[in-house]
């Protein structure tokens, strides 16, 4: 059982809190649908909430709450809620908090669906939303409306690398009454904690650094405010956007490994972007760690370490991306990121494909950006890999 005094490697072993009846040591998965009431009114208790017995896998489930438990402790917030991907946990949050008439503040270069599903699917219930450039926090607060209710923001974004300032944005927010959810899926727990810096809600696509092993799908909500957190509990419930117990057990044994996953492909990705910033064939890259990146002070200050993500472009723009994407021979070409396995992806073409060419020049995707997402393989063996996969680029 995890305490306050320990640390985030302990915590990501020890903490969570299901306890088996038979000492398991490891949290079992309780691949059940339903939970037998011990008597009619031990039935009437756990709905009325007076027993906190579980009642159906929907609504709560012994594998989910660990970890529930376990990222809330992570991320310092009062409890976590558990999705079935990490969409859900942004429809989730949108649905909780944005009625008809209400408007939402979002930084242009989040996730292309966390726009996309505002963009087709919230739209038609009457709830408005602006996209800015929020690493400029004048642009955040120009978007201001009177019927704001929701900041929503990616940071570092993907795949820009962008760093908003999150206790400027949260301090803006609250003195208009909006709530703040961050999407904190480029750092994990590990290297940003935003309720620290005022944030409302802390959202995650588990898929990526918290699962790690490129096996599951899922997502979780964590927040310091009881009230919040039952009003997006409800939502979540209501609307079936949970997380199955086998997916569970499989993000609380990759969460055990965070720490150290992490620590390994960040000390490689900064040897990466350096290395890459010195190429002949790389024009312009962003990494947190490079003093060249425009927000590197702000990063350095929100941020435990400058992470595993890595977007860059090459002279030659998409064609030559696409000689690289095609040449490597280590690093897979696929979508999705903060795997053990490094990745190489071109969101104009992928990931952020369905935002149109216009949405993603304002928000800075240009063609010819490529997403690197470092993993723990070998450095020298990944160094080798984009090296003789850059040498096919002629020029
Ligand atoms: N937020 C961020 C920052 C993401 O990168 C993703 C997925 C999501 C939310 C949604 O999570 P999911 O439902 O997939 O668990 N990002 C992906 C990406 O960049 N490539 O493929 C998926």
């Amino acid at each position: 059982m995890a305490t306050e005094k320990m640390g985030f490697n302990s915590t990501v072993i020890h903490g969570g809190g299901a306890s088996d009846p038979l000492g398991s040591a490891v949290t079992p998965i309780y691949q059940t649908s339903t939970f037998i009431f011990e008597n009619a009114d031990h039935g009437a208790a756990c709905f009325s909430g007076e027993s906190d017995g579980y009642i159906y896998t929907r609504i709560g489930n012994p594998t989910i709450r660990d970890l529930e438990k376990v990222i809330a402790q992570l991320e310092g917030g009062y409890d976590g809620i558990a999705t079935a991907s990490g969409m859900a946990a942004v429809t989730t949050v949108y649905a909780a908090l944005l009625s008809q008439g209400d408007h939402m503040v979002s930084h242009n270069a989040v996730y292309g669906p966390s726009r996309g599903v505002m963009d087709s699917v919230f739209s038609r219930f009457g709830i408005q939303s602006t996209y800015v450039d929020a690493t400029d926090i004048n642009h955040v607060k120009d978007a201001i409306r009177p019927n704001t209710k929701l900041i929503y923001l990616e940071t570092p974004a993907n795949p820009t690398m962008g760093i908003t300032d999150l206790e400027a944005v949260c301090k803006l927010a609250k003195a208009h009454g909006i709530k703040v959810c961050v999407d904190n899926t480029f750092c994990s727990p590990y290297l940003q904690r935003p309720l620290e810096y005022g944030a409302d809600i802390v959202l995650h696509s588990m898929t990526k650094f918290i699962n790690g092993h490129a096996d599951v799908v899922a997502g979780m909500l964590v927040t310091s405010d009881k009230e919040l957190y039952q009003q997006l509990r409800t939502v979540l419930v209501n609307m079936g956007g949970n997380m199955d117990p086998h997916q569970a057990y499989l993000a609380r044994r990759g969460v055990k490994t965070m720490g150290i996953r992490i620590d390994r492909a960040q000390e490689s990705a900064l040897r990466i972007a350096e290395w890459l910033e010195k190429h002949p064939k790389v024009e312009w890259i962003l990494y947190p760690g490079l003093p060249s990146h425009p927000q590197y002070e702000l990063g350095k200050k929100q941020m435990k370490g400058p992470g595993c993500m890595i977007s860059f472009g090459l002279k030659g723009g998409l064609d030559a991306g696409k000689i690289l994407m095609n040449n490597v021979k280590l690093a897979i070409l696929a979508v999705s990121l903060g795997g053990i396995e490094t990745l190489i992806q071109h969101p104009a073409s992928m990931t952020h494909s369905k935002l149109g060419p216009a949405k993603r020049a304002e928000a800075g995707i240009s063609d010819g950006l490529v997403r690197f997402s470092v993993g723990i393989e070998e450095c020298e063996d990944i160094i080798h890999d984009l090296s003789q996969a850059l040498d096919k680029i002629p020029g």
